[in-house]
């Protein structure tokens, strides 16, 4: 079954949000570099990089199902962001919008009847939860440590060991 021109719409425009998500993390990186946060650093290097497989991972699947891919525009992301505690409470922000927008499009997928495109998203309604539990548990470590600069170093260690 073709895809119906408003479940194209609502990937391309998922698209967009994932190759987002990647350049804000990518310049968060670059942000956490700049500070001398190595492992923060890699942390978002490692997850800009699987931003761009979920973007991708939609393309191909647009392409498979004789959709039109229309790439759109990348906005700007900022280019400083605070103290580590901010850039991950920043990450858990926008992780919880990126569930939302997920969770229209399962929606839309519903709303048009297209099952294997409800089958398709489910892999990102459960990426989304680890995303978030991920992003939470660096938030809460953070929080505990305040501004105790040995605790955020460890951390910060303990994230450049990433994969
Ligand atoms: Fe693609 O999950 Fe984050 O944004």
């Amino acid at each position: 079954m073709m895809i119906t021109s408003k479940m194209e719409q609502a990937f391309n425009s998922q698209i967009q949000k994932e190759f987002h998500s990647a350049y804000l993390y990518l310049a968060m990186s670059v942000y956490c570099e700049t500070q001398n946060y190595s492992g923060f650093a890699h942390w978002l290097k490692v997850q800009y990089n699987e931003e761009q497989e979920h973007a991708m991972k939609m393309v191909a699947y647009l392409l498979e199902r004789g959709g039109k891919v229309t790439l759109q525009t990348l906005e700007a992301p900022p280019v400083d962001y605070g103290s580590p505690l901010q850039v991950f409470e920043n990450v858990l922000k926008h992780e919880q919008f990126i569930t939302s927008s997920i969770h229209s499009l399962y929606e839309t997928a519903v709303a048009e009847k297209d099952l294997a495109a409800q089958i398709f998203l489910q892999w990102y309604v459960t990426e989304q939860v680890e995303e978030e539990a991920n992003a939470t548990q660096i938030v809460e470590q953070l929080k505990m440590i305040g501004d105790k600069s040995s605790g955020i170093l460890y951390v910060d260690k303990a994230l450049e060991k990433r994969q």
